[in-house]
């Protein structure tokens, strides 16, 4: 047995706290009239005995599991609710609800300003004329899946440097693989007086650099392949590596799920350590929202959004809050 003190001036509430704290089961041991000091006020001390492990009191516990069971039941409700507003919200929006857990963009609180805080931090938007180069020409390496459209947007670059900022630009094609390819790079070419070069062999890369003079920029376009094939990727690599400098552009299209474009990335990433990024067929995606996710998560610096077949002109150098704009996500 537990022996406790409870020490009070008036005994009536001394006995009312012993109730309240240990119930019932408390069993009054002693009562002592005591002083502090010799001519002090007196006060009342209960000697208190508890059966060691008795509960306090049947009655408080029960009350009390009841209490934490409604609180805990409340707590549950609000989650599942918060779930359920969290998926209409992604749907809404098109972002995850992965993305918007970490954005703490949770829907009863200023979801949008959550969001578009977090995705500004973390996009990143670079002209390609600002990038620093040791060498010259400056030399960029169109990479990516099958038909997102490598070949129009390495045109649709070269007639913005023209126009914009008087700098001519070289095309080098290494697609001898694809039936009218070649031909395809020649027509934009031609259309805009700039020369094509074409590349047959790795060890020829570097040394074509010279038969572009004139060339401030160069577009190596490379052959679209399932990035699966990595045997294939690593052959375009081999012309890289012949390369004394380039910087290699992985080119998606805004359609793909954010799975897709992920996987996409990793195979081209082993190969190529993709840092630049260009985000292609925005025109035909329903939303963007998911290449931004991507984007923001694998901390890519994009170049540009193609958006539409027309070289020069669909062609987008937006900023983090153009894109949030698109996305429905202005202030
Ligand atoms: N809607 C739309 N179509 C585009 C865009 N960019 C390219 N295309 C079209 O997509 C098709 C393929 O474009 P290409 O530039 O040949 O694509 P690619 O990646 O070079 O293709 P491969 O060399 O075969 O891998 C063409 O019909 C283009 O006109 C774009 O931003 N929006
Ligand atoms: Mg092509």
């Amino acid at each position: 047995m537990e022996v406790i003190k409870v020490k009070d001036t008036d005994i009536q509430s001394a006995l009312d706290t012993v109730k309240r704290q240990y119930g019932s089961e408390a069993m009054i041991l002693e009562i002592r009239k005591k002083r502090r000091y010799v001519f002090g006020p007196s006060y009342y001390e209960l000697l208190i005995g508890i059966e060691q492990s008795a509960p306090k009191s049947g009655v408080d516990n029960l009350e009390a599991l009841e209490k934490a069971i409604r609180r805990l039941d409340a707590a549950v409700s609000a989650l599942a609710v918060k779930e359920d507003e969290l998926d209409v919200l992604s749907k809404q929006t098109g972002f995850s609800k992965e993305l918007l857990i970490k954005a703490r963009a949770v829907p009863d609180e200023d979801w949008k300003r959550a969001l578009r805080q977090y995705l500004s931090g973390k996009l990143e938007f670079v002209r390609l004329e600002n990038i620093k180069f040791q060498s010259f020409p400056k030399v960029f390496v169109l990479l990516g899946p099958t038909g997102v459209g490598k070949t129009t947007t390495a045109a649709k670059l070269a007639g913005y440097l023209l126009l914009t900022k008087n700098a001519p630009s070289g095309f080098v094609t290494i697609d001898t693989f694809r039936a009218g390819a070649v031909e395809q790079i020649k027509l934009f070419g031609k259309a805009m007086n700039l020369p094509v070069e074409v590349v047959r062999r790795p060890h020829q890369m570097q040394k074509v650099l010279a038969k572009l003079p004139d060339a401030h920029y160069v577009f190596v376009d490379t052959i679209g392949r399932n990035p699966r094939e990595i045997g294939k990727l690593t052959e375009i690599k081999m012309y890289l590596d012949e390369l004394e400098e380039c910087v290699p552009v992985l080119c998606l299209n805004a359609g793909l799920k954010k799975e897709e474009m992920q996987k996409a990335f990793d195979h081209f990433n082993k190969i190529f350590h993709v840092e630049y990024f260009i985000l292609t067929k925005v025109d035909e995606a329903e939303s963007i929202s998911s290449a931004l996710e991507f984007m923001a998560e694998n901390g890519l610096k994009t170049l540009a959004f193609a958006n539409g077949q027309n070289v020069p002109d669909d062609l987008l150098f937006p900023d983090a809050e153009n894109v949030l704009d698109m996305v429905g996500l202005s202030l």
